[in-house]
């Protein structure tokens, strides 16, 4: 039985591929697909979403081969920034 962040860490995997899976058949987020995933999976904690202006910031923030596309590993990024920013919102400031 996976451990709760084995757990975790599978289900970020998972809908990375869900969404990264669409048309194309390639395994990366092109800019549409990244906007689906931050409006569906994000869309109470990143507000401006449906701004294209922003999408397409953070897609080029993401995308550091520039070939148009977040792969895996670029997202990463995406979630290690999601995960600091996190846990900075639920600890106290001293
Ligand atoms: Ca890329």
């Amino acid at each position: 039985m996976p451990t709760q962040l084995e757990s975790a860490i599978q289900r970020v995997i998972s809908t990375f591929h869900q969404f990264a899976s669409g048309r194309g058949g390639e395994d990366k987020l092109n800019r549409g697909e990244l906007k689906k995933l931050l409006r569906y999976q994000l869309g109470d904690s990143i507000k401006t979403v449906t701004d294209a202006s922003y999408v397409k910031q953070i897609m080029e923030g993401l995308d550091e081969n520039k070939d148009g596309l977040v792969d895996f590993r670029e997202f990463v990024t995406l979630v290690a920034n999601l995960l600091v920013a996190f846990n900075n919102a639920r600890q106290p400031r001293a």
